[in-house]
């Protein structure tokens, strides 16, 4: 199974209007299906102010300028059409401040105050979250504090309130029966307050549902492991980092072990990636571009055990640099052809990496056998054809530290992988290494 993560508002326009939407994406289903992804999952599509739309004011409508219900369906149905799966990114931990629910508690509506989560005596007000210190608590003119930890504009729901649960089970279920095969849950790891309340509420949530269940849990391996346990799917951020930190490095040691750590002897499918909204791109790791790196680190993720997921334009090598506050730097519109005014083509803002004619487009690309894509999509159909991998079992065979050999191995199939590091050619078992490539066996 091979996935793919699309900013939809950068991938591709049907309305030419220069903003991607689901008539687009409709459209985009053919270069997809070239490329054999097996489920796309779509960063958030409804209705928001925000550019990211992780802060939803209306979770029975979509973005407008992303299209109708009946265009979204459509869009489902072309997908479908042809084998691929469509999973939606559900930030349900908060809503976005504009929600009506959060607008009602505001006024003083005694229900919908019981919907978001409240400061009292006890609370301190000066709490802050681990990851970057910004505070936790946000003050209204009465007086009241109310918590979003993900900032003002994102107010925590309250889910001691089985009511909240029931809203947001009742929108899933909305969901799958429009045709949706699953969802990418925002900030999985942050429903509850302890791993054991959070993991218990996940498998109430889910019980009953079927469908691929992505979660966002981005914490050390148990954490990870007792949720995995519950969705089947873990998005894999160790390991996704290392692949990356070893190439440019040029060091196998960090894989080997986030190999050991996050992907041996799970009972769930780690979820591997090449990057994501929330980090710089493959392209733009540590130290800048570097053709062979980027490819290198193509052939890792592909041939590891679980599913390998690429994030919109990675398998083109577009460039970003994450940076906060301006998050959307990062995800400039993807590139169809070298001018950047085909038609489909998504213009909403300046290119900050990758602008017209720097030789990065799908249909450049597409013509010339030594290019990034041209690399990334003889990998996608190596794993087409050996998609048992997915659950493939891995005996490391050699652990050097400019090279690496390990078997892929399952009830029928076996194969030997061999990844070359380093800039020097390197010789093993008889099999031929040329710097920074693998060979598979
Ligand atoms: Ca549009």
């Amino acid at each position: 199974m091979i996935g793919y993560q699309i900013y939809v508002r950068s991938f591709r326009d049907g309305n030419l209007d220069g903003v991607g939407d689901f008539r687009g994406l409709k459209n985009a289903v053919s270069y997809l299906k070239e490329l054999g992804i097996d489920f796309v999952w779509l960063m958030p599509v409804f209705s928001s102010i925000s550019f990211h739309g992780y802060d939803v004011v209306d979770f029975y409508s979509f973005k407008a300028e992303y299209g109708s219900v009946r265009e979204f369906k459509e869009m489902l149905e072309a997908f479908h059409d042809s084998g691929i799966k469509v999973v939606l990114d559900l930030p349900i931990h908060h809503t976005g401040f504009l929600h009506t629910w959060f607008q009602k508690a505001l006024k003083g509506d005694p229900h919908y105050r019981d919907y978001y989560v409240w400061a009292n005596k006890e609370t301190d007000l000066d709490e802050r979250r681990e990851w970057d210190g910004e505070k936790i608590w946000h003050p209204l003119e009465d007086g009241r504090f109310y918590r979003g930890l993900f900032g003002p504009f994102s107010p925590d729901l309250n889910y001691d309130n089985p009511q909240v649960f029931d809203e947001m089970k009742k929108l899933v279920l909305h969901l799958l029966d429009m045709g949706v095969d699953g969802f990418r849950f925002d900030a999985a790891k942050h429903m509850r307050d302890t791993i054991e309340q959070n993991v218990r509420f996940w498998k109430y949530f889910l019980s009953d549902l079927k469908g691929i269940f992505l979660a966002e849990i981005w914490a050390e391996a148990r954490m990870v492991d007792e949720h995995g346990r519950i969705f089947g799917y873990m998005l894999n951020f160790d390991t996704s980092h290392c692949i990356k930190e070893a190439v440019w490095k040029e060091n196998t040691r960090v894989l080997i072990e986030s190999i050991e750590r996050a992907v041996v002897g799970k009972d769930y499918l780690p979820v591997n990636f090449t990057s994501n909204h929330d980090m710089s791109r493959l392209a733009s790791f540590e130290g800048g571009f570097s053709k062979e790196k980027i490819e290198l680190s193509i052939s890792i993720l592909f041939t590891l055990p679980g599913v390998p997921l690429v994030f919109y334009g990675d398998e083109l090598g577009m460039k970003g640099v994450y940076q906060k506050p301006n998050t959307e730097v990062v995800l400039d519109p993807f590139p169809w052809n070298e001018n950047m005014c085909v038609e489909g083509q998504t213009f909403w803002k300046w290119p900050a990496y990758n602008g017209p004619f720097s030789g990065i487009s799908v249909e450049y690309q597409k013509r010339n056998p030594d290019s990034i894509l041209s690399h990334t999509m003889r990998w996608m159909r190596f794993r087409k054809e050996n998609q048992w991998i997915d659950r493939a079992k891995i005996e490391f065979l050699r652990k050097e530290e400019k090279f690496l050999v390990y078997r892929l191995y399952g009830d029928q199939y076996s194969l030997k992988v061999f990844h070359n590091l380093s800039g020097e050619e390197v010789v093993f078992e008889g099999v031929k290494m040329k710097p920074y490539k693998t060979e598979v066996v």
